[in-house]
C-alpha cells in the first residue's frame, strides 16, 4: 500500500527527491539522519533497507540514503550517485587530521558525471565539542569558494542536539523547489 501511494504521489507531482549522506566514518551521518527523522520532520516509513529513510518536510519528500564512510565503502559511493539531487557531506569538525581526505573525496564526487546537477550541503558537525573547527575554517580548508559548478552551502550543526539541522532542511527544500 505504501509503495502504491508513493508511486501515485510521484505521478501526481509529489515526487521524492533523492539525497545521499556521505562523509568519513564517525563523522555523524547516522546521528544526523536520526535527528532528521525524530525532531524536524515527519518520519513516514523505513523503506528498502535500514540505511534508507523517507523524510517529509511540509509537502516535500526526501529519500535519504545513509552511505557508509569506511575506506572500503567509499570506493562504492559512486554506485549511489544516479538521480541524486542533494549530497549531504558530513564533516567531523573535531577531526583536523582527516579534513584533507574529506576534501579529496568531495572534489572527486563533484567531478563525477552522475552528480553534475546535484546540490551539495556540507554539514560541519560536532559543534558542541570545544575546540572544534568552525564552519568558516572547514569551508576554507575544503576550498568551497572554488566550487562554481555546483550549488553548495555550509552549515554548522550538532547531531546530538539537532542544532543547525532545521536550517539544513530549509536549504534542501529551497534547492529542490528551485529546480
Ligand atoms: P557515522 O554514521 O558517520 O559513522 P555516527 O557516525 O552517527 O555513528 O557517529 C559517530 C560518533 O560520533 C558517535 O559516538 C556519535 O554519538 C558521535 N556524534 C555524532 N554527532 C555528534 C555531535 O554533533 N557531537 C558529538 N559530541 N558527538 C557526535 P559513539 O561514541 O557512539 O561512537
Amino acid at each position: 500500500m505504501g509503495f502504491l501511494l508513493t508511486k501515485m504521489m510521484a505521478v501526481f507531482g509529489n515526487r521524492e527527491h533523492k539525497v545521499i549522506i556521505v562523509g568519513l566514518d564517525n563523522a555523524g551521518k547516522t546521528s544526523i539522519l536520526y535527528q532528521f527523522l525524530t525532531k524536524e520532520a515527519v518520519h513516514t516509513s523505513p523503506t528498502i533497507g535500514s540505511n534508507v529513510e523517507e523524510i517529509t518536510v511540509g509537502k516535500t519528500n526526501f529519500m535519504v540514503w545513509d552511505i557508509g564512510g569506511q575506506e572500503s565503502l567509499r570506493a562504492s559511493w559512486y554506485s549511489y550517485y544516479g538521480n541524486t539531487e542533494i549530497v549531504i557531506l558530513v564533516v567531523d569538525s573535531t577531526d583536523r587530521e582527516r579534513l584533507n581526505l574529506t576534501k579529496e573525496e568531495l572534489h572527486r564526487m563533484l567531478a563525477h558525471e552522475d552528480l553534475k546537477k546535484a546540490a551539495v550541503l556540507i554539514l560541519a558537525n560536532k559543534q558542541d565539542v570545544k575546540g572544534s573547527m568552525t564552519a568558516a575554517e572547514i569551508s576554507q580548508s575544503l576550498t568551497l569558494d572554488s566550487i562554481s559548478s555546483h550549488s553548495w552551502h555550509v552549515q554548522a550543526c550538532c547531531a546530538l542536539t539537532g542544532e543547525g539541522l532545521p536550517a539544513s532542511l530549509d536549504w534542501m527544500k529551497s534547492r529542490v523547489v528551485a529546480n
